[in-house]
């Protein structure tokens, strides 16, 4: 049966899914600030407009965030409405998506009595306090990209299984925190270490369910590169975006990081629990695709952001003047070798006109362009964006597939009128 948010349209049904969500966040410390979920009759003509087969989603707020685009409820995700990311590179604390995987996630917690476990394969196995971890090492900071690997899901075609997200699964923020190297360092990693595993504050309602666990190669945690962050863009972590600390890992996908991070253990084999050696994998080949409907037979934990862009200042339908100046913008952003050429055409690939890049705010950040033009003619027409980075990487013409859904990364394209 298709799920459509309409169905909720009947009174009673209506109030039951406004108490599911009141309900997650009343025995937070956060309920004051918790407001039910608007009217969906009303949302539904306010949201995204994303043009899956489910229909137009609608919005909702959770504590601390403005309303956003509600992909589930139960555990939350929730994704960025597009137009956010048209104002700006860093996207705003209260407008930055949310996604769980297990629906028990903490609604409480306290930072005196917080503890960050080390242990494993270490010389000294540790936990430290908030403050003890605050105070490790200097702070390092990062403008870095968490992309979830299904951002985009919702347009592959043939579809696949999984949420249906549209391309609001992402956000640029700014951190602050720790090399994950500094705290490894001060316990001792052994020689015999092949992996690092992550595991955060939320726990799974059953226990047939796997835990949420992700694990990085010890010579990755030891990069320098991966952090334990206590600070986005200013300020302590959003509740729903890891509060109190989450591990940052600048370049890879959202998968690898670990909100309200808890415990951290030095293995000394390939870490097999169900997110590394089951989800999360992508074809193991060139690129991480195989031919619709196949599956590969060998696969690879998913990891590095490919190079990708959008427009962000025109949207799908959009009527465009002929014979005007349109300065276009958008974003390019990629795994950390650094966008280095954005491309645009506006007559659907046939020409292509280089962008201006905007300010570099690091390798792993979002990169604003804009581009100057006026359509010398009327009509249908498409605009599409191709981003290059400096290992020599771009965005294919045509999408990429894999059974996951992961990793899109397509050139994008606005259908617009001129007139
Ligand atoms: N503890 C915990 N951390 C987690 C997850 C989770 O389910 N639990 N999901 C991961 C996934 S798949 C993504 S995409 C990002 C999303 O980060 P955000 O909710 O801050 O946007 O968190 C990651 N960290
Ligand atoms: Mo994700």
């Amino acid at each position: 049966m298709k799920f459509s948010f309409m169905e909720n349209s009947h009174p009673s049904r209506r109030r039951v899914l406004r108490d599911a969500l009141t309900l997650a966040v009343a025995a937070s410390p956060l309920a004051s600030l918790a407001k039910a979920v608007s009217d969906p009759q009303e949302a539904t003509s306010s949201a995204d407009d994303v043009t899956f087969a489910a229909g137009p989603r609608p919005l909702v707020q959770y504590p601390q965030k403005r309303p956003l685009t509600l992909v589930t409820t139960r555990p939350p995700h929730l994704e960025t409405p597009f137009s956010v990311f048209d104002q700006g590179p860093i996207t705003p604390n209260d407008a930055f998506f949310v996604r769980y995987h297990l629906a028990n996630f903490p609604t409480r917690i306290d930072p005196d009595s917080y503890r960050l476990t080390i242990k494993g394969s270490v010389n000294t196995p540790l936990s430290l306090s908030l403050a003890e971890l605050k105070t490790l090492t200097d702070p390092v900071e990062v403008v870095a990209v968490n992309q979830c690997s299904g951002n985009s899901r919702g347009f592959f075609m043939p579809r696949v299984f999984g949420a249906q997200l549209g391309n609001g699964s992402m956000g640029n923020a700014r951190w602050v925190g720790v090399p994950l190297k500094a705290v490894l360092e001060k316990a001792g990693v052994k020689a015999e270490a092949r992996q690092v595993t992550f595991r955060g504050l939320d726990k799974p309602v059953l226990s047939s369910t796997p835990e949420f666990i992700k694990a990085l190669d010890i010579s990755h945690a030891m990069d320098g590169e991966p952090m334990i962050a206590w600070s986005m863009n200013g300020t302590d972590l959003p509740f729903l975006n890891g509060y109190p600390i989450r591990l940052v890992v600048p370049g890879y996908f959202g998968t690898y990081w670990v909100k309200h991070l808890s415990e951290i253990e030095v293995i000394e084999q390939i870490d097999d629990g169900f997110f590394m050696a089951k989800g999360y994998r992508v074809p193991d080949n060139d690129c991480f695709c195989v031919a619709p409907g196949t599956t590969a037979a060998k696969t690879q934990p998913i990891s590095k952001l490919p190079v990708r862009s959008f427009i962000t200042s025109v949207k799908h339908g959009d009527v465009l003047p002929l014979k005007e100046q349109v300065v276009l913008k958008g974003i390019a952003f990629d795994g950390g070798a650094g966008v280095n050429k954005v491309e645009v055409s506006i007559d659907g690939g046939k020409r292509w006109l280089e962008a201006q890049l905007g300010q570099d705010l690091g390798r792993f950040s979002f990169r604003e362009w804009t581009l100057a033009i006026a359509f010398a003619s009327k009509g249908a027409t498409q605009l599409m964006v191709r981003a290059n980075n400096r290992a020599g990487e771009t965005q294919p013409l045509r999408a990429d597939w894999n059974p996951g859904g992961y990793r899109r990364h397509v050139v994008e394209t606005t259908h617009v009128t001129v007139a």
